[in-house]
């Protein structure tokens, strides 16, 4: 089965959502890893392998949904909740190493004008006018529209005019409703998600897109979510980078994480599938340093960031570490031999 695919992508054909299926359901994942590390080979010739000085911060854990996957959220009052204040998340940027970019997600706070939101961009560039704000999921810019009652488009509109460059590619889990109304039924549907995204790209802001796999989901729910990507992408061409995030066990929902051999199976696929996203993304977050090693040689040509204060994986079981330094790193792309790209948000390397 996979000599025809591999025949199909030689002779520079897309392959199917059946194809997917069979990358996935294959054993074979030395076939994966090559075929995958050709489709990248195409697409980024020079073979860098990027990451982003970047600091992550999540301003409140309060949320008013309670996604079975997420052991992050608590609800207002609740034990271990908590909120930061703008000048406090100035503070912890002030103390943290050169960055290039913030990247900004937190709960759906139940108190918490659309001001707010506009406020903390505006005091971030304000502040660190050099760096890149990737900001906000689907997930909260839709509750924005909500709560402000405006909008999607002038939503996008006013949280661009206040800085943000770029949204994070969080909160798609797994689009299919057979999945997400057990993981997450009060979280916004796959199309709404869908639509936000299809509405920022129109607004001009790029975005990432994520899937969250090793759950209760099957690999025909995988193919369709890729799908749903790939077709918004052939429609906007708005994704810069597509992130598999392997699901992190200590939550409700309990279980294991998926194997290592299973999250390299997901970044070939991905890579093979995704044809028309430039970059995907080994969140060594969630993957583990060495494994993400191991998937660069798997179609990955990104780690991500520096990060630094890391907390949704952490809090769900990831034993890595909160954040690495840009050595450290570089270090790890350097034993991969590979050659490290210090980037940019948008792909443009730095140095
Ligand atoms: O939205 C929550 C997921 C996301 C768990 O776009 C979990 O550049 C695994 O989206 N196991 C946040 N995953 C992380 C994220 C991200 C990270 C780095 C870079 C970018 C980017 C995006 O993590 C959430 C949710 O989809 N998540 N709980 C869990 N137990």
């Amino acid at each position: 089965m996979l000599a025809a695919i591999e025949k199909k992508i030689g002779s520079g054909k897309r392959i199917t959502e059946k194809d997917a299926l069979a990358l996935f359901a294959s054993d074979d994942i030395f076939t994966l890893g090559e075929l995958a590390s050709s489709a990248l080979r195409k697409l980024n010739p020079k073979e860098f392998v990027y990451y982003v000085r970047n600091f992550h911060v999540n301003p409140t854990n309060i949320c008013v949904n309670r996604c079975r996957f997420c052991a992050f959220s608590r609800s207002k009052g609740e034990e271990g909740a908590y909120e930061l204040t703008i000048e406090e998340i100035i503070r912890k940027l002030r103390g943290a190493p050169g960055f290039d970019e913030v990247h900004i997600v937190g709960g759906l706070h139940p108190d918490w004008p659309f001001r707010h939101y506009l406020d903390l961009l505006k005091a971030v560039k304000k502040e660190f006018p050099q760096a890149g704000i990737k900001a906000f999921t689907a997930a909260e810019v839709d509750y924005m529209a909500r709560i402000s009652a405006l909008p999607l488009k002038e939503v996008l509109i006013a949280l661009k005019e206040s800085g943000l460059d770029l949204m994070p590619g969080g909160g798609a889990e797994i689009f299919h409703p057979e999945v997400r109304n057990s993981l997450c039924p009060e979280k916004l549907s796959g199309d709404r998600w869908l639509a936000v995204m299809r509405a920022a790209h129109k607004a001009g802001i790029k975005t990432n897109a994520t899937m969250l796999y090793g759950h209760i989901e099957n690999y025909r729910h995988r193919v369709s979510h890729l799908k749903k990507i790939r077709d918004l992408q052939d429609e906007t061409g708005g994704f810069l980078a597509f992130i598999p995030l392997p699901y992190q066990p200590m939550t409700e929902i309990g279980g294991e994480s998926p194997s290592g051999i299973e999250d390299l199976k997901c970044i070939a696929a991905s890579r093979l599938f995704l044809d028309n996203i430039a970059h995907i993304k080994a969140y060594w977050v969630m993957l583990g340093e060495k494994l993400s090693q191991v998937a660069l040689l798997f179609g990955a040509d990104d780690l991500e960031g520096t990060v630094m204060e890391e907390k949704i994986a952490h809090m769900a079981g990831a034993k890595t570490k909160q954040g690495l330094t840009e050595d450290e790193l570089r270090h790890i792309i350097n034993r991969a031999e590979k050659i490290p790209a210090r980037r940019d948000s948008f792909y443009r390397t730095i140095g």
